[in-house]
C-alpha cells in the first residue's frame, strides 16, 4: 500500500544522509569540475510521479499504455535539445554519459573494430578506450595524447595515428583538458581517413550552448554529453547525431543497451534545456569561464604550475608534484579537510598511478552557480595555496575551514528549500 508519510518519518536514516549531504554541499567550496548545483526547478522535476512510469520505446511508439504525458516531456526535451545544439537528431534517454558513448559504439562498431581516442592520462575518459572500461575491452584501441611540451593535443600525432591505424571511429573530447578543442581539425582528419567522428562534450556542453566554445555539431557524426556538468541539468546523458544515423542510435539506446527510460530525469532534462536557452545561462557560462581564468591566474602567480599553462574553459589542472612536492591524493585529502572539494587527477606523462596522481583538477561550474565571481575566486586561490603549502598543518586547515564557512554563508545554497 502506498505510504504517504514523509521521507523523514518513514526512513530517518536516508533522510539524515540526504540532509547531511545538503549541509556538506552548502558549507564547502565545490571545485570538482564535473559537478554543479541545479536550479530549484530542475531539482523539483527530478523527484516526481514520472518515476512511476514505464515508457520503453519513443514518443508515439511505446510498448506501454498511458504514455501521453511522458511523451509530452520527452518531445519537449528532444525539441529543446535540437534547438539548443542545432542538431538534426537527438536521443535524450541515455542514463549517463557512459551509456551515451556505449550507444554510439553499439550502433556503429563491431567487436574488434579500431577506435582512436584520447588517453586517460592526457585528459581523455575511461569510455574513450581505457582497458578497464567496456570501450577498451571490445575494440582495438589506439590512443593519442598531448604534446609533452605544450601539454595540448598534438594534431600531427592524431593525423599520423589515424592514417596508420585507419580507425572506424575517432573520439574527441575530454574530461581533464583545459584548452579549446579544435573540432574542425578533428573533422578534417576523420574525413581524410574515412573515419566516423564522435565528440564527447560532457564537460563543455554548457560552453558550447553559450557560444564560448566552438560547436562540434557541424564537424561530427555524433556528439554525446552528460547533462549535469556545465549544462547544469539532472544527472544523465544525451546523444546528438546526423539524421542518417537516427534510427541506428535510437535502436542502440533502446532496446540495444537500455530498457525503460527514466522519465522523471527526462522531464528534468527538458527543464534544464529550457534554462540553457535563456540569456541568464549565457552570462552564467561567461562568468564560470572568467572565474576559472581568474583562479588559475592567481594560483600561477603564486608559483603553482598549471598544466598547459592555464585555461580556456571551466577547468584547469595544477601539477601539485612540481608546485608543492605533493601527490594529488595528499592534496585532495588536505583540501577536503579544509572544506575545499577537488579531485586528484593524473597529468600528462604522470609517473604516479591514477589513485595517487600528480595533479588536482579544479573547475568553477558549481561555485559560479552559487553566485561567486572573480573576487571570491582569488580568495579561494589564496586558501588553496595556504593548504598546499602546509598540507598537514592543523592550524592552517582550521583557519581555512573557518574562511570557507564564512564565504559559503554569503552565498547560500538551497536554503529556502528545506
Ligand atoms: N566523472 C566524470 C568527470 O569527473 O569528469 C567523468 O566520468
Amino acid at each position: 500500500m502506498t505510504d504517504f508519510r514523509t521521507l523523514e518519518a518513514t526512513d530517518p536514516e536516508i533522510y539524515e544522509a540526504i540532509t547531511a549531504e545538503r549541509t556538506r554541499q552548502s558549507n564547502q567550496i565545490e571545485l570538482i569540475a564535473s559537478e554543479n548545483f541545479v536550479s530549484r526547478a530542475v531539482l523539483e522535476a527530478t523527484g516526481n510521479v514520472m518515476t512511476n512510469k514505464y515508457a520503453e520505446g519513443y514518443p508515439g511508439r511505446r510498448y506501454y499504455g498511458g504514455c501521453e504525458f511522458v511523451d509530452v516531456a520527452e518531445r519537449l526535451a528532444i525539441d529543446r535539445a535540437k534547438t539548443l545544439f542545432g542538431a538534426e537528431h537527438v536521443n535524450v534517454q541515455p542514463h549517463s554519459g557512459t551509456q551515451a558513448n556505449m550507444a554510439v559504439y553499439f550502433a556503429m562498431l563491431e567487436p574488434g573494430d579500431t577506435l582512436l581516442g584520447m588517453d586517460l592520462a592526457s585528459g581523455g575518459h575511461l569510455t574513450h578506450g581505457h582497458p578497464l572500461s567496456y570501450s577498451g575491452r571490445d575494440f582495438d584501441v589506439v590512443t593519442y595524447g598531448v604534446d609533452r611540451k605544450t601539454e595540448m593535443i598534438d594534431f600531427d600525432q592524431v593525423h599520423q595515428l589515424a592514417r596508420e591505424h585507419q580507425p572506424k571511429l575517432i573520439v574527441c573530447g575530454a574530461s581533464a583538458y583545459s584548452r579549446i578543442i579544435d573540432f574542425e581539425q578533428f573533422g578534417k582528419i576523420a574525413k581524410d581517413v574515412g573515419a566516423l567522428l564522435m565528440a564527447d562534450i560532457a564537460h563543455i556542453a554548457g560552453l558550447v550552448v553559450a557560444g564560448l566554445h566552438p560547436s562540434p555539431v557541424p564537424h561530427c557524426d555524433f556528439v554525446t554529453t552528460t547533462t549535469h556538468k556545465t549544462l547544469r541539468g539532472p544527472r544523465g546523458g544525451l546523444i546528438l547525431c546526423r539524421q542518417d544515423f537516427a534510427k541506428a542510435i535510437d535502436r542502440a539506446v533502446f532496446p540495444g543497451i537500455q530498457g525503460g527510460p527514466l522519465m522523471h530525469i527526462i522531464a528534468a532534462k527538458a527543464v534544464a534545456f529550457n534554462e540553457a536557452a535563456g540569456e541568464e545561462f549565457k552570462s552564467y557560462q561567461a562568468q564560470l569561464v572568467a572565474n576559472a581564468s581568474a583562479m588559475s591566474r592567481r594560483l600561477a602567480s603564486q608559483g603553482m604550475r598549471m598544466v598547459s599553462g592555464g585555461t580556456d574553459n571551466h577547468l584547469f589542472m595544477i601539477d601539485v608534484a612540481a608546485s608543492a612536492g605533493l601527490t594529488g591524493k595528499v592534496a585532495e585529502k588536505a583540501l577536503e579537510a579544509a572544506g575545499i572539494t577537488v579531485n586528484k587527477n593524473t597529468i600528462p606523462y604522470d609517473q604516479n598511478p591514477p589513485l595517487v596522481a600528480s595533479g588536482i583538477r579544479i573547475g568553477t561550474p558549481a561555485v559560479t552557480s552559487r553566485g561567486m565571481k572573480e573576487t571570491e575566486m582569488e580568495l579561494i586561490a589564496d586558501l588553496i595555496e595556504q593548504v598546499l603549502k602546509g598540507p598537514e598543518d592543523e592550524q592552517v586547515r582550521s583557519e581555512v575551514r573557518r574562511q570557507v564557512e564564512t564565504l559559503c554563508a554569503h552565498f547560500p545554497l538551497y536554503d529556502a528549500l528545506w
